[in-house]
């Protein structure tokens, strides 16, 4: 091989492993947020490969309202899903969504795009 053929090789693997790492690793690690708010319960999640946070604490019994801003065309994201409460909700491109429910009862809650590919969880907290 020739220098220039390795340097082409060695520049594809880099970018290979580049790639697993920006759509499988980065930015993957749990954040947590807890909702603000006395009355209704308020979280902003972004939502760009997945959803930040990726974890929200609410209390049980009161109004909560996520508001999920989506900040890509990716058609992954374009719908979300909370089956516990019945929310299935598109998610309009560049905007914030707004999704409102009340959780009556504590435990934990996956939400989810569409596909069930990028995954998030409601952990509802007894009042
Ligand atoms: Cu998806």
């Amino acid at each position: 091989m020739s220098t220039a053929q390795l340097l082409v090789t060695a520049g594809g693997v880099a970018l290979i492993g580049w790639v697993l790492w920006y759509f499988f690793l980065a930015g993957r690690a749990g954040v947590a947020a807890r909702a603000m708010g006395d009355d209704v319960q308020r979280v902003r999640i972004d939502v760009q490969g997945g959803y930040t946070p990726n974890e929200v604490h609410v209390a049980a019994g009161r109004p909560v309202r996520l508001d999920f801003f989506r900040n890509e065309t990716n058609p992954c994201t374009e719908e979300v899903v909370l089956p516990a409460f019945g929310v299935r909700a598109w998610l309009a491109p560049h905007e914030t969504t707004p999704v409102e429910f009340t959780p009556a009862v504590p435990g934990t809650y996956d939400f989810s795009c569409g596909m069930g590919m990028v995954h998030g969880r409601l952990v509802v907290e007894p009042a």
